[in-house]
């Protein structure tokens, strides 16, 4: 005999189970159709990028750290999480009160499409994959209570359980119908992505042959050029955006004497030129992993703008939309200051891949990426930043952010056991703008010793170093530090990236066995 208390968990679990069920057929409905209109206006993606706008700076900083490059992972699967769960309540409320159960899946499907409505750049059609979610998904927890009802018209005290043939057949057919259209979606997706093979023009003005790297010589130091598929990725982005080169282009608008619009096209018939940058993220720790350096083919910025015409007398910034409507700031002075500044269109040899901002991408030498590197560049806005604010500054980021002197011990590894003798201490350090003129090592403390440094790409470009340590048994701390041609020394006061990017020194620990 079961207790009534035994019996109705099982039923309440299978309530919630419906409801999950439910849930998740809505939202692959809703993907399959997002996939065929908006991609972003997916539910959990448009839920999930709002999230990301609205989470504090501390947070998102947090969040960086814990996680790294699948801080974004985590967050949609907390989204996700939290659906779940209400759709389980959903489904546990349906059984009781049908009404108000449905209405529980349908009021979390409006809350994606009215977050989907509000995304900048959106529009009514943005609502549709949210309506598909309400729905599909309503129906289905309908379906699968009045299924599940049939089963067992009465609660059976002591009985053998509901007649589950019903249930299993309607379920099973819900969750292959989902697992379809997830796939379709996927497929679609892809497909619409299409590919980013562009022709790209020789360059006119060809950055000069590329030094051999110090990591052929010594295992651990980050190799002189960033492999393209190891480059850091940061940007606020959830799904990459699905850009056809034929019909994209780039408007420059403002205080211009007249507004221009170029094609892809346009852009790859004017002069080119291709330069070795290092790019930097503001929110890189010392020591942390988001920078890289690139071979870039691109158009000068100077140029570029020179088409409309600016104004420099009424503008202070150029402000720049990417194809969503995400904004990023750049100084206007900084970046005509005579510096390489560019709208890149190809990355190490190749086109831009989609990570990094296909087709055309803005990258200033100098500046962190969140105040310069525009992806997927559609428009740049002279204006003042009195008048208009970008994504960040609305944040509190500094509008000019200058990349600090850095430099960052690849090897040994911390905490990592090496045998005593000769050890390689080795790494890299950067000062764009002005160039690296030396590296120096400290260890337990004692006195700065210099390193040897790789070759030299050009001053926007970092340099690797090393020096051959006489590694004795012990626990050890290594430091590093870098000086730049100005003779500015890499300071040793801790910052947080928050709001101008870090500074420090990385010190590290290692056993010498
Ligand atoms: N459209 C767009 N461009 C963007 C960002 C973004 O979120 N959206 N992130 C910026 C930041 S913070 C950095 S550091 C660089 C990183 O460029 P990468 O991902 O190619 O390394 O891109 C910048 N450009
Ligand atoms: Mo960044």
């Amino acid at each position: 005999m079961h207790s009534p208390d035994q019996r109705s968990r099982p039923r309440t679990l299978r309530h919630a189970a419906y409801g999950v069920l439910a849930t998740v057929v809505g939202l692959a409905a809703a993907h399959l159709v997002a996939a065929l209109t908006v991609p972003a206006a997916s539910p959990v993606l448009a839920v999930g990028s709002t999230v990301i706008d609205l989470t504090p700076t501390p947070l998102k900083e947090w969040a960086i750290r814990q996680f790294g490059s699948a801080d974004k992972l985590v967050l949609v699967g907390s989204v996700t999480l939290v659906v779940l769960l209400l759709a389980a309540v959903a489904g546990i409320v349906t059984a009781r009160w049908e009404t108000p159960g449905l209405l529980v899946l349908v009021g979390l499907a409006g809350v994606a499409g009215v977050l989907a409505v509000l995304r900048p750049g959106s529009g009514p059609l943005d609502l549709v994959p949210a309506l598909v979610a309400a729905a599909v998904g309503a129906t289905s927890l309908w379906w699968l209570h009045r299924v599940d009802d049939r089963g067992h018209p009465e609660p059976s005290p002591g009985g053998d359980g509901p007649t589950r043939r019903g249930v299993v057949l309607a379920s099973g057919a819900l969750a292959a119908a989902a697992v379809a259209m997830g796939g379709l979606g996927r497929w679609v997706t892809s497909y619409r992505l299409g590919g980013t093979d562009v022709a790209l023009p020789v360059a006119t003005d060809p950055a000069s042959s590329f030094p051999t790297g110090l990591e052929e010589r010594y295992d651990g130091i980050t190799p002189l050029r960033t492999p393209t598929g190891d480059f850091y990725r940061v940007d606020t982005r959830l799904t990459l955006p699905a850009v056809d080169v034929e019909s994209w282009t780039l408007t420059i608008d403002g205080d211009v004497d007249q507004e221009v619009t170029l094609t892809f096209d346009d852009l790859a018939a004017m002069d080119t030129v291709e330069r070795d940058i290092t790019l930097t993220c503001v929110s890189n720790e010392v020591g942390g992993p988001y920078v890289g350096g690139a071979r870039w083919l691109g158009v000068p910025l100077a140029a570029v703008l020179a088409r409309a015409g600016i104004d420099a007398t009424k503008a202070d910034q150029i402000l720049s939309t990417d194809v969503d409507g995400m904004t990023i700031s750049t100084p206007l002075d900084v970046a005509l200051d005579g510096r390489d500044a560019i709208i890149a269109i190809g990355m190490n040899g190749g086109p831009l891949p989609r990570t990094h901002g296909f087709p055309a991408r803005m990258v200033v030498p100098g500046l962190y990426g969140f105040v310069s590197a525009c992806k997927w560049i559609t428009r740049m806005t002279l204006t003042t930043y009195d008048a208009e604010q970008a994504y960040w500054t609305e944040r509190d980021w500094v509008v000019d952010a200058p990349i600090k002197i850095s430099s960052r011990i690849d090897t040994p590894k911390p905490l990592s056991e090496t045998d005593a003798g000769t050890v390689v201490v080795g790494g890299i350090a950067w000062a764009q703008g002005v160039g690296i003129d030396k590296v120096e090592v400290r260890v337990d403390g004692g006195p700065w010793q210099p390193a040897k440094l790789g070759p030299q790409v050009n001053d926007d470009y970092w340099r690797q170093w090393y020096l051959e340590w006489d590694a004795e048994p012990g626990r050890h701390l290594i430091a590093s530090r870098a000086t730049n041609k100005d003779g500015d020394v890499q300071t040793d006061v801790r910052m947080r990236p928050f709001p101008e990017g870090s500074s420090g020194l990385q010190e590290i620990s290692v056993l010498i066995a």
